[in-house]
């Protein structure tokens, strides 16, 4: 029989990446999906044929359990979530309850339809849960590389409410014997990556600088470093952590930081254009609380999942700016559009 797997978060980047990997490895998908006229949606319908929707919010403890009992998965993969980090400033509380408490809700659903109670849950039959953690989580770090034992110091709203969920998964697997295990994992790019973040707002401007349809790019703090890989190879690595054997967490990224200033020499280079011309430094884009520097140690993903990424950040973002000079050349209005690249 196939692997049934409920995935939370389908009409994000990675819900649809997840759900083709998982389609092809012989899954049984459904996503969860909430909104009376959500546009994104008709994207899953129309993109994503096989995989199977169900109704359902993370912030309504009866949908997602009801969901839960339609599906009858053997793996759940909670990645939905307020996601963009400046966004949770101004709606902390929001962010609080999806990001957060969300994950207390999707844990209570899988926790009463096994019908665990107070005693710890026998090993089969059980349904394996993935939280998606976030390397937000570390924040202010005072080291790096940053693996699974590195403190956590979180900088925003949202990564203290990925903390939350972290710890939740943490301990229903220690109070309930649940198979739930957390991937910390770095920023993840591809041409499916929302616009509000700062890869794919760099690739659409360099896009829309080389067909004439804008003249700059406006941007926050240079200075700050991330790890970025492909997130085609990230959800390898979620799919990699409910097979292994016993349910452990783990850090998924490149091992490589870069600043968002080689970000950008290396989008606009990508389209032969001098970034200095275009590259406007706007300070009402930066951020209350930043996190300066990020960059995983992801030995234990690789020693004991032999996970490992594929996509180096140069052709990374080679990839996402000529899909976006596609995209944009063909007439698509990526603010508009309903399809993936
Ligand atoms: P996206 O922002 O692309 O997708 C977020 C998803 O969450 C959307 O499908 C959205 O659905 C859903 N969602 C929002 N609110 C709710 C709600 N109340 N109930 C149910 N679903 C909801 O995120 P990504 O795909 O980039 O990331 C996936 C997960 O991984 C997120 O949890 C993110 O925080 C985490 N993460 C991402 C990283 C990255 O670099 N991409 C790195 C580390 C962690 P809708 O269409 O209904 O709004
Ligand atoms: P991040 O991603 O906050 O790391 O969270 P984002 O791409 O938004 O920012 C990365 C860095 O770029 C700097 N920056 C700008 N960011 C945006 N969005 N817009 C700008 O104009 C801009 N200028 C500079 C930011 O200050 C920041 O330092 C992402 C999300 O996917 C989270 O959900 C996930 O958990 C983490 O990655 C890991």
């Amino acid at each position: 029989m196939a692997r049934r797997a409920l995935i939370t978060g389908i009409t994000g980047q990675d819900g649809s990446y997840l759900a083709e990997h998982l389609l092809e490895q012989g899954y049984e998908v459904w996503g969860l999906v909430r909104g009376q006229a959500n546009p994104r949606v008709s994207r899953v319908r129309r993109q994503l044929r096989d995989v199977r929707l169900v109704r359902g919010d993370l912030l309504d403890q009866g949908s997602l359990i009801s969901a839960v009992e339609r599906v009858a998965p053997d793996e759940v993969y909670n990645l939905g979530a307020i996601s963009f980090v400046p966004m949770s400033w101004e709606q902390a509380e929001l962010t609080a309850e999806v990001t957060g408490m969300g994950v207390l809700r999707m844990l209570e659903a899988i926790r009463v339809c096994s019908g665990i109670t107070s005693s710890r849950a026998t090993a089969s039959g059980q349904i394996r849960f993935y939280q998606a953690s976030s390397s937000e989580m570390f924040g202010q770090v005072r080291e790096t590389p940053q693996n699974e034992l590195t403190p956590f110091h979180p900088r925003s709203p949202y990564g203290v409410a990925k903390a939350y969920g972290h710890f939740l998964t943490q301990n229903y697997r220690e109070s309930y014997g649940m198979f739930a295990v957390s991937g910390i994992l770095f920023n993840h790019e591809s041409p499916r990556r929302g616009a509000e973040f700062v890869t794919r707002k760099i690739t659409l401007g360099v896009a829309r600088i080389k067909l004439g349809q804008a003249t700059e790019l406006r941007l926050g703090n240079l200075d700050a470093r991330r790890d970025w890989g492909y997130a085609g190879d990230y959800v390898r690595a979620m799919r990699m952590m409910l097979q292994a054997p016993t349910p452990e967490d783990y850090v998924i990224g490149t091992g490589r930081t870069h600043s968002v200033r080689e970000l950008v020499e290396a989008a606009f280079t990508a389209a032969d254009l001098d970034w200095e011309r275009h590259v406007v430094l706007d300070p009402t884009l930066h951020r209350p609380a930043e996190v300066d520097l990020l960059c995983a140690d992801p030995k234990k993903a690789r020693t004991q999942l032999g996970w490992e990424p594929s996509v180096p950040f140069e052709d990374l973002i080679a990839m996402m700016v000529d899909s976006d000079i596609h995209l944009l050349s063909t007439g698509t209005d990526p603010d508009q559009d309903s399809s993936w690249p």
